[in-house]
């Protein structure tokens, strides 16, 4: 047996998102969001259901932390729903939205938990959409304007800000596959929207130091390793480039300031909607970093692609590999290989690991749930962030993937993340064996493995 430590300081949090869990989807004055339309949208959603009700956080907000604080979190990461804010995406400002962040930031300050905010996960106005959504270069500056609002409201009491979540995963699966809202199939419109994507987060970030000078402002990234199927150099450029698309095109804007030059190279025959200005524009420095990892993934040389000659494999299996019950490698070492490239690559900055969890099939039994496979998974993943943290990276926290079971997109209600049980019917709250454990973790500073 060795003993995991980490530092006394060390941030211990969850994660959630406001779609996920909130419901109250038409209540107080707030407008419709893309991920309403397309719930609503037969066919979308793989049992149907919708984020309407969800867990109903949006009115059971104080159990819920009182919850956190007999997990003993120290640290709690929540999205804010801008068509509650802003009901058509700018302009007239609802104030019951914003009072409902501002008692739950009061909640969680009283409880002793300190919130860690992201200004978008996902739920986009459907106003906005319906002008183009991200397609729209004043997107940037509607999420500037927004952002300003919150931070206007919040900043007083909330420290650690983020802009958007996992800007390549919304830009992909909702403008190229399709397979998230608004549900577009353009690949061609995505490569171009990225732009869009990064200058609105640097308009974000602008704005909250505009507007709450003690704010720490930082981004969070999906940031996984892209490994060659095979070692052939032409599936090791595949995963260069991959590589490139995925993570290098967000990461680098966000934390250098920049393009990466390769990427750029690719697209030169794009006519991206990079404007003059642009790039100094975008050249927000960041406080921090924030990692959102789960696994590595893989890439291989296709022939028949000729922009990009390769592509991402996600249904290769590895012989001997261990997948979780959502399909996703059980290969902890991704999270230490992610870490280290902020060390290595990307101005060595603070990193909070922003989301990581697990997948699993929870069964409410006799009032208990006995989720072994959560606290393996998270006793291998935090033993190589604590590996990274020994070779340098400046890993100031870490948020569980995720507080509660909630709505996981085009997966519905089919798939159980949380640490806490939620049983749909009854809105009923259980903590599972892997809250009793992370709470173990948090009030002795470590665990042994
Ligand atoms: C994401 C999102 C979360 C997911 C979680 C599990 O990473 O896709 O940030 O909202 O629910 O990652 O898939």
């Amino acid at each position: 047996m060795t003993r995991i430590s980490f530092p006394d300081d060390f941030l211990w949090g969850t994660a959630t998102s406001s779609y996920q869990i909130e419901g109250a989807w038409q209540e107080d004055g707030k407008g419709e969001s893309i991920w309403d339309r397309f719930t609503h949208t037969p066919g979308k959603i793989k049992d149907g259901s919708t984020g309407d009700v969800a867990c109903d956080h949006y009115h059971r907000y104080r159990e819920d932390v009182a919850l956190m604080k007999e997990v003993g979190l120290r640290g709690y990461r929540f999205s804010v729903c801008w068509p509650r804010i802003l009901p058509a995406g700018k302009g007239e400002v609802n104030q019951k939205g914003l009072d409902f962040y501002s008692r739950l930031t009061d909640s969680l300050l009283e409880a002793g938990i300190e919130p860690l905010l992201t200004l978008y996960h996902w739920d986009l106005p459907q106003a906005l959409e319906d002008q183009g959504g991200w397609t729209n270069r004043d997107i940037a500056r509607w999420f500037g304007d927004y952002a300003a609002v919150v931070a206007r409201a919040l900043g007083d009491r909330i420290k650690l800000w983020t802009t958007l979540n996992e800007p390549q995963i919304f830009g992909m699966l909702g403008y190229a596959t399709g397979q998230h809202a608004p549900g577009a199939m353009d690949q061609l419109q995505y490569i171009l929207l990225s732009h869009y994507i990064n200058l609105a987060h640097a308009d974000g970030v602008a704005a909250i130091r505009n507007e709450a000078s003690a704010a720490k402002v930082g981004c969070v990234l999906q940031l996984p390793p892209i490994h060659p199927r095979s070692d052939s150099d032409e599936d090791r450029r595949a995963a260069r480039v991959m590589d490139g698309l995925m993570n290098r095109w967000y990461a680098e804007p966000a934390l250098l300031g920049r393009y990466p030059e390769d990427i750029l190279e690719l697209f030169k025959d794009l006519d991206l909607p990079i404007l003059d200005g642009d790039l100094e524009r975008m050249n927000q420095p960041l406080d921090f970093a924030g990692l959102n990892l789960y696994s590595r993934l893989f890439a291989y040389h296709d022939p028949n692609i000729p922009l990009i000659e390769g592509m991402l494999d996600f249904d290769y299996r590895r012989p001997g590999a261990e997948y979780t019950h959502f399909g996703w490698e059980l290969y902890p070492k991704s999270i230490y290989e992610s870490l280290m490239r902020f060390k290595n690559e990307w101005g060595d900055t603070d990193v909070y690991v922003t989301e990581n969890g697990i997948a699993a099939e929870d069964q409410l039994v006799d009032g208990k749930v006995n989720d072994q496979d959560r606290i393996d998974f998270l006793a291998a993943y935090l033993a190589e962030v604590r590996r990274a943290m020994d070779d340098g990276v400046k890993v100031k926290g870490f948020f569980q993937w995720s507080f509660m079971d909630n709505f996981e997109w085009a997966e519905g209600y089919t798939s159980r993340w949380g640490i806490v049980y939620v049983d749909y019917e009854s809105l009923e709250r259980t903590l599972k064996a892997s809250a009793h454990w992370y709470r173990n973790l948090i009030e002795s500073g470590g665990y042994d493995r």
